[in-house]
């Protein structure tokens, strides 16, 4: 059976493409999306991509990826430096979780450099821009391959 990477995006991600370029890059999520889908196909796996802006619909659907998915890549965007709800979430999972940033958050704002979902990743990748949702994909396809 084909194994399937959940790729969860957080808030306010849907408006990439429209503003601050200079920090995230010029391409919609949409045409992410499309190049995330072009990756998994290669490398023999299935992405289900998904964006919302609701904290408790991002939880609802880790725990539907925790029994569903073979690993779970997620841009909890905002959330990454305030909710426990989702740390708790990802906590819960028993197959890997890839966090991931367009962004370096690490060179960016103090309140930036902390993330709960970090506590509960297996590893991180951010600072290579759309580039990163293929980069994780194959990161999650060998961990589960
Ligand atoms: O670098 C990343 O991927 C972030 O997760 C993006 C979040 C930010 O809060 C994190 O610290 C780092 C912000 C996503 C909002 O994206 C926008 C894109 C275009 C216009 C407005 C917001």
């Amino acid at each position: 059976m084909t194994a399937k990477i959940m790729v969860l995006n957080g808030p306010n991600l849907n408006l990439l493409g429209t503003r601050e370029p200079e920090i995230y890059g010029t391409e919609t999520l949409a045409s992410i999306e499309a190049k995330t889908h072009a990756r998994a196909a290669a490398l023999g796996v299935e992405v289900d991509f998904r964006q919302s802006n609701d904290e408790g619909e991002l939880v609802t659907w880790i725990q539907e990826g925790r029994t569903d998915c073979a690993a779970i890549v997620i841009n909890a965007a905002g959330y990454t430096h305030t909710s426990v709800a989702i740390m708790d979430a990802l906590q819960a999972c028993d197959i890997p979780v890839i966090e991931l940033h367009l962004s370096n958050i690490h060179r960016r704002e103090e309140f930036r450099h902390h993330s709960y979902i970090s506590l509960a990743a297996t590893g991180i990748i951010c600072g290579f821009g759309s580039h990163g949702y293929e980069v994780a994909v194959e990161a999650a396809a060998k961990l589960v391959g």
